[in-house]
């Protein structure tokens, strides 16, 4: 008996790939293709994580599965690899990022080689290599040159600790996403690009997709379409007007004061008359401190203070009503400004109630002062003039008709999505390709000036100011303007780490292109990618960004699709053993090298599918890993009852045809993990049964190859089975064989179900009567009784009569 030793075989076959190019597939193919794509990691300086494989190894089944059943699959890999953390490495060390994201890129790549994906690594990409991020550039000129790249004074969320502007995706629960310090707001010139635009399209478009639900909530959730009018509300003696938003125009009757937000231009327009200015600028002061995720939180306290002297007239009822300012109110969503309904919100409730504001309910039976809570949208409406009488949903057209018939108003969509801010003060990312002229303004560069290279630079550390290192390197600042050739400064922020990875999936279906982001005929041929997986976590940041570039790109002309991905999955994190988040503060986290070099490759990848439903988190498991490793110990010893039939064993034809059919579904249905537990089972079978035939070998190796590559190509070899196994075709069941013929049916005495017995699908009625009778618990529910009648109704259940 030969021993299993997986280091061995696992470089053995790892070379053989690499050498005859196994996994390196053609753009001209007669084949029907099948892009499968998992999330290119950012290659960080702690190395890949147990969680890593876990999506790598499901899509890198279904590609193993897909080329044996004829596909031509693509399955490539790259790094997304600028940002922060590196940038951050090379300062603290004094080493160039470049140079950092070198080291890490070949760390991760000889980690990734050591579980054996099927990757096309003659397609991988880098985001930091020049003759990709041209192309970064290349698109972000074309943002520019159709307005959809614009710079703009913002308050911006900012985050202190990485001196870094962050886009409203990266902060998470008022914090920063990568350091989890507070983050608070900076006024700053920002690129930002149009995302708003494709709002709608982004939350039509996902209809025809195969995301799973999720995913498809949380994109819609984030881009929060809502459905309003905005209505005019008249300042009392002041010729102005103030905006408002409302989903609910049904209730103006019922709106007795307004609220705008604390940063609301009017209080310094109108200062001079504003009787209380030391009070309304203490508050905002005060306001200016707070994030806003403090803000909006629902349960808090609320404040506010009136701005006395100006006063507002409800358009409806003609009445003056009080203006407060209060931090609930966004100066960043819809019009900053509220028409306060105490009556039937709960937070101007809360307000109204706070601050003693009259309370008028204008629908009947849910004002909020008799019972909190209760549904307002729907009703009869009351106190509301020739609304009254009518439903909820009657009276929102009916109130919109009336405002834009008497121009107080008009119909209006709000979106909670905000422009993405698109610039860093950072070094370590593609630089923006514009120069500032003094007469010309922003002026694109020429796409033949790309790419626009990264500076060598002393220093990369950011400046307390916020402004870019790059702002310190004269030489590479200072230039002429491409249109008027006076004098013009470069752009010194660079782009955000979501750029590169907007688009990279489109450079690998031609990644050495260097005419074109990729050709035509490449984009024509692989795209849509069929399959996407990657993290919940990307949905609402990398997911929906790569989204709104490729729609772009679609309505250029330069790809042929609308939607880059047919299919979007997800899954679950891999937790340490202790059932917490792998970290290395908690000391629970697992380095899959050590797994690899103590069990092996397949038994890795074999346990990160094994370890429990793909979509959910599950805590990692070293006695789960051993029982996957003596499962790669009895395939491995299959070799040793090898006998020579050519044909199934007889005895199991029908358990592998069962195990064909259920691999097959489950493998492209992540469900490997069930796949996994059916063929563990038929390999005990043909232990037990002492024996395996050649073909039933080929069978059961193919089968596991996806899971097991190395093992299972090691066996074929061993066992002469005919070639290389991942050459062969994907094995066929048939369904007829798939039945079984052994079936269990209840009996029944006087009606109440006793024991069950096994009999032969089909079984005469006779034959079932003698296996019931010769059961003994047959006579002891007879016991002294006498049997009167039998009813045998085929292959369902036996009835037996006593009395
Ligand atoms: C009157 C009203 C009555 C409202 C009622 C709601 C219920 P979504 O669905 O999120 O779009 N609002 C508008 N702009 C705001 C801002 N800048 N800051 C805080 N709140 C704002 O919510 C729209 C509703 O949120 C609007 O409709 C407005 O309150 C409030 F029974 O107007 B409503
Ligand atoms: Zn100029």
């Amino acid at each position: 008996m030969r021993e299993y030793k997986p280091n061995i075989i696992e470089k053995k076959w790892q070379d053989f790939w690499d050498e005859h190019e196994t996994f390196v597939c053609e753009n001209n193919s007669e084949k029907e293709k099948f892009y499968a794509l998992v999330e290119f990691p950012y290659p960080s300086g702690q190395g890949l994580h147990v969680g890593h494989p876990r999506p790598y190894t499901a899509l890198d089944i279904v590609s193993r599965m897909k080329r044996m059943q004829g596909y031509n699959v693509l399955y490539p890999m790259g790094w997304d690899a600028f940002g922060l953390p590196t940038e951050n490495f090379a300062i603290k060390n004094k080493i160039h990022p470049a140079v950092v994201t070198k080291n890490n890129v070949d760390h991760f790549k000889r980690q990734l080689k050591s579980i054996g994906f099927s990757f096309d690594w003659s397609r991988e990409i880098n985001t930091t290599d020049p003759n990709y991020y041209k192309w970064t550039q290349w698109i972000f000129l074309q943002l520019f040159n159709k307005g959809l790249a614009y710079k703009k004074e913002m308050p911006i969320n900012w985050c202190p600790s990485c001196k870094v502007g962050l886009s409203n995706e990266e902060v998470i629960g008022g914090k920063c996403e990568r350091c989890g310090h507070v983050v608070v707001r900076k006024v700053k010139s920002q690129w930002m690009l149009k995302i708003t635009e494709y709002a709608d399209r982004l939350i039509e478009d996902l209809d025809g997709l195969d995301f799973i639900d999720r995913v498809v909530a949380q994109q819609k959730n984030w881009i929060g379409r809502s459905e309003g009018a905005s209505i005019f509300f008249n300042l009392k003696d002041i010729d102005e007007k103030l905006e408002v938003f409302t989903t609910r125009p049904d209730t103006i009757f019922g709106s007795t004061y307004m609220v705008i937000a604390p940063e609301h231009p009017i209080i310094d327009k109108y200062s001079n008359k504003i009787e209380n200015l030391e009070e309304i600028k203490n508050y905002r002061e005060e306001v200016s401190k707070k994030s806003d995720f403090e803000r909006t939180q629902f349960e808090k306290n609320k404040t506010g203070v009136e701005v006395k002297g100006i006063r507002a007239i409800n358009p409806l009822t003609d009445k003056e009503i009080p203006v407060w300012i209060s931090d609930y109110v966004m100066m960043g969503y819809g019009t900053g400004a509220i028409m306060a309904v105490p009556g039937h919100d709960d937070r101007d409730y809360d307000f109204a109630k706070k601050f003693k504001l009259d309370i008028i309910p204008v629908i009947e039976g849910s004002d909020l002062s008799e019972a909190a809570n209760t549904d307002t949208s729907t009703g009869k409406m009351i106190n509301s003039g020739f609304l009254n009488g009518l439903e909820v949903k009657d009276a929102i057209g009916k109130m919109i008709d009336y405002l834009e018939e008497n121009k107080i108003g008009e119909r209006k969509v709000n979106y909670k999505l905000r422009d993405w801010v698109f610039s860093r003060q950072r070094y370590w990312g593609e630089p923006i390709p514009v120069v500032h002229c003094e007469k010309c303004g922003y002026v694109p560069l020429s796409e033949e000036d790309l790419p626009l290279l990264l500076p060598e630079v002393e220093n990369y550390e950011p400046t307390d100011s916020g402004e870019s290192p790059l702002a310190k390197m004269t030489d590479w600042v200072n230039t002429t303007c491409p249109k008027c050739g006076s004098p013009a400064k470069r752009e010194t922020d660079t782009m955000p780490q979501w750029a590169g990875s907007s688009w990279y999936f489109l450079r690998y279906t031609d990644p050495k292109n260097d005419k074109e982001l990729a050709s035509k005929e490449a984009l024509r041929y692989w795209t849509p990618v069929d399959w996407y997986n990657g993290g919940m976590e990307h949905t609402t940041l990398h997911l929906l960004y790569s989204r709104f570039w490729h729609k772009f790109l679609y309505d250029i002309g330069v790809v042929p699709t609308k939607e880059p991905y047919a299919k979007r999955t997800s899954h679950g994190m891999i937790l340490g053993s202790n059932n917490e988040k792998m970290s290395k503060s908690r000391g629970n986290v697992i380095n899959p090298d050590d797994i690899v070099n103590e069990y092996g490759a397949d038994t890795l990848r074999c346990y990160e599918m094994f370890i429990g439903d793909f979509e959910k988190p599950v805590p990692w498991s070293e006695n789960g890993v051993k029982g996957c490793r003596r499962f790669m110990e009895r395939v491995w010893n299959l070799q040793d009852i090898l006998t020579d039939g050519e044909q199934y064993s007889e005895e199991l034809v029908s358990e592998i045809h069962k195990t064909i059919k259920k691999v097959t579904s489950d493998y492209p249905n992540l469900k490997a993990n069930t796949a996994i537990a059916q063929l563990m089972s038929l390999a005990n079978e043909f232990n037990d049964l002492g024996k395996i035939t050649k073909e039933d070998l080929r069978t059961f190796l193919i089968l596991l190859n996806p899971v097991a590559p190395h093992i299972t190509e090691e066996m074929w070899e061993i066992c002469e089975l005919g070639g290389v196994l991942n050459e062969m075709a994907w094995p066929k069941f048939d369904e007829s064989k798939t039945i079984d013929n052994e079936i269990e049916i209840p009996v029944q005495f006087n009606g109440k179900v006793r024991f069950t017995i096994k009999i032969h699908r089909d079984a005469s009625e006779d034959e079932v009567l003698k296996i019931a009778e010769s059961d003994d618990l047959f006579n002891r529910n007879v016991e002294s009784k006498k049997v009167i009648k039998r009813i045998y109704i085929p292959n369902k259940i036996l009835n037996i009569v006593v009395k």
